[in-house]
């Protein structure tokens, strides 16, 4: 375990925390990351699938996918990380936690506010009436699934090449610009405008510490890189 009195008296001193969150937080919860080893779904990647023009093609394989990630999570639990910035949360006067991933593990573990960049999985939204609703059956019952006007529906996350949902990104920024201590957790810092919060932080006087298992695009520049599990160490600098 590295030494951590120097993370701990950031944490300690701060009066604002922003937190950027990736799939790593959910790894040792059992959910595959997108990246990491095992990521990929049978022979597909990402950003091959989560795209519109992917369901466009074939709303049935994109479904099978999120069908099985549905089953994955399901499954899975919060981890010690996700409990650590819960309460992280409670001792910091301004907390906001910023998350890339869609899996809910977050509000499970009973984290307050949350910017979901990305959206959330088990929401679906209707591709003709706009509906929007949630869905927690798994294994789905009918794939791809309806809404109850009789069109497809799609799921209701945020897919390449489509714009975040409006004004999250804006509170993202915000939250990021103005943290004393902004913590990188879990992601590989490849998908934008997410990763993009990282160097804002950094403009705006942030302490950034990253916690994940290798080097990242930004690993050069943040205050304290952290090569470790993140549900081992986030309850060690608490
Ligand atoms: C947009 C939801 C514009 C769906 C996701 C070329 C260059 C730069 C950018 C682009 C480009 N071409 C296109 C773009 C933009 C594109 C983008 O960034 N592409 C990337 C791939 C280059 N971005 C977009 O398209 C975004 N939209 O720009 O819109 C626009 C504006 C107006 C009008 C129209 C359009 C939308 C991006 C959102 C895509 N949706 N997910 C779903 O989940 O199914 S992104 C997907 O990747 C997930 O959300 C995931 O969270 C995200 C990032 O991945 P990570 O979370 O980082 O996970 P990863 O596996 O990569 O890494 C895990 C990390 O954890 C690793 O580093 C590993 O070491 C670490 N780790 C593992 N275990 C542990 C650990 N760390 C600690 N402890 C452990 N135990
Ligand atoms: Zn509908």
């Amino acid at each position: 375990m590295p030494d951590l009195s120097q993370p701990r008296e950031w944490l300690v001193r701060a009066a604002s925390v922003a937190v950027l969150t990736g799939a790593g937080i959910s790894a040792e919860s059992g959910v595959p990351t997108f990246r990491g080893p095992g990521g990929l779904w049978r022979d597909y990647r990402p950003e091959d699938l989560a795209t519109p023009q992917a369901f466009e093609r074939d709303p049935k394989l994109v479904w099978e996918w999120y069908n099985w990630r549905r089953e994955r999570i399901a499954g899975a639990g919060p981890n010690a990380a996700h409990r650590a910035l819960v309460e992280i949360e409670k001792r910091t006067p301004r907390f906001t936690l910023i998350t890339q991933n869609v899996d809910g593990l977050h509000d499970l573990a009973g984290s307050g506010k949350i910017l979901k960049l990305h959206g959330d999985i088990w929401r679906l939204r209707c591709t003709v009436c706009g509906a929007e609703f949630p869905n927690r059956r798994v294994p789905l019952p009918k794939i791809p699934p309806h809404c109850a006007c009789g069109g497809l529906a799609r799921p209701g996350v945020v897919w390449f090449g489509e714009p975040l949902p409006p004004g999250i990104m804006q509170e993202a920024e915000h939250a990021a610009r103005s943290a004393e201590l902004f913590l990188v957790i879990g992601t590989s810092a490849v998908v934008y405008p997410a990763a993009g919060l990282i160097p804002l932080a950094k403009e705006g006087g942030a302490k950034v510490i990253e916690i994940n298992l290798e080097e990242t695009a930004f690993s050069q520049i943040v205050d304290c890189a952290l090569r470790w599990p993140a549900a081992e160490i986030l309850p060690q600098l608490l």
